[in-house]
């Protein structure tokens, strides 16, 4: 039996979080085409006959440009730590940057580096092997894995691959856990993909989420949920709201769909939408959103 840890880690919109899902068969994490989606490390876990693989999917590598970004990049750093072995995932349309090299040489130096090209589905035979031709000099990479996330394909040669930079050793969760989340932070995070499909410009990128209320009804088997849709201005307000409150109805409808998925159960969804100016630089405000740099390991 082996058993261990494998970090998830690239630039923004490579595909990590598409391949966790994936991988671990249920939505862990959220996806959208809009680079910067997940801000959070997040845990997905796969059980097969001889092993137990915990991955780590990161936030997109990216330069920080507020306090949101900076604790987003030490979410990286913390899922990154003391790991067996990492998933760089490379979008294969945009091919190796100069990033891409230098981040996959300095993870190598830590710990072994595998390469998921990913999107293999979206392009040529020729661009797949010109993204591989591209790779072949940077240092000790063990392996090139073409795939697509999105597809499922090739996960099982991904998969392969992962074992076996797995130490031996015990299961260190129960098989039936698949996450390191609770219910209340997907229900948070599924809003949120919503307003990030549904809104434009820079409106999605200064959402952050809270649930008030997760409930189950006395009487009968319905979750009742509350929860704050939190904006930067008064003027993303009005956008978040909509005509005649047109948009929140169509965040409140998307949610509402996946969370009866997620619950099992019929969902009563009420939304508020506040404004809380600058909050991604604020470091209490923040906290309110649940993200914490406390929470996170060195
Ligand atoms: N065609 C294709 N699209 C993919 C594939 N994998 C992911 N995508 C798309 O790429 C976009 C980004 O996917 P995510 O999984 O959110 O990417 P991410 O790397 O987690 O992005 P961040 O969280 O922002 O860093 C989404 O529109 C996905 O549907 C794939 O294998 N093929
Ligand atoms: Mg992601």
């Amino acid at each position: 039996m082996r058993s261990g840890f494998i970090c998830i880690a690239g630039l923004p919109n490579a595909g990590k979080s598409t391949l966790i899902n994936s991988l671990v068969g249920e939505k862990v994490a959220i996806v959208s085409w809009r680079p910067q989606t997940t801000r959070n490390k997040i845990v997905g876990i796969v059980n097969t006959d001889d092993a137990q693989i915990v991955f780590i999917d990161t936030p997109g590598m990216l330069n920080a440009r507020n306090k949101l970004g900076s604790y987003m990049m030490k979410s990286v750093q913390s899922g990154l730590k003391d790991v067996d072995g990492v998933i760089y995932v490379v979008d294969a349309a945009k091919g190796v940057s100069e990033f891409d090299a230098s981040t996959m040489a300095q993870l190598a130096a830590k710990a072994p580096v595998i390469v998921a090209l990913n999107k293999q589905d979206a392009v040529t035979r020729e661009t797949m092997f010109a993204a591989m031709q591209a790779m072949k000099d940077i240092p000790d990479v063990k392996a090139i894995v073409p795939l697509s996330a999105k597809k499922g394909e090739n996960l099982d040669a991904l998969l392969h691959e992962a074992v076996r930079l797995l130490p031996e050793g015990e299961k260190m969760y129960p098989d039936d856990m698949y996450t390191d989340r609770t219910m209340r932070f997907m229900a948070a995070e599924i809003i949120r993909e919503k307003a990030l499909y549904l809104l434009d410009k820079e409106v999605p990128y200064g959402i952050g989420v809270n649930i008030n209320k997760f409930e189950l009804c006395e009487d009968k088997p319905i979750y009742d949920i509350d929860a704050d849709v939190v904006c930067e201005k008064q003027s993303h307000k009005a956008i978040v709201i909509g005509k005649g409150g047109g948009m929140l109805k169509k965040i409140a409808t998307a949610a509402r769909a996946d969370l009866e998925e997620l619950t099992g159960r019929q969902v009563f969804l009420t939304l508020y939408v506040r404004v809380k100016a600058e909050w991604r630089d604020s470091e209490y405000l923040m906290r309110e959103l649940g993200y914490d740099v406390k929470d996170l390991k060195d």
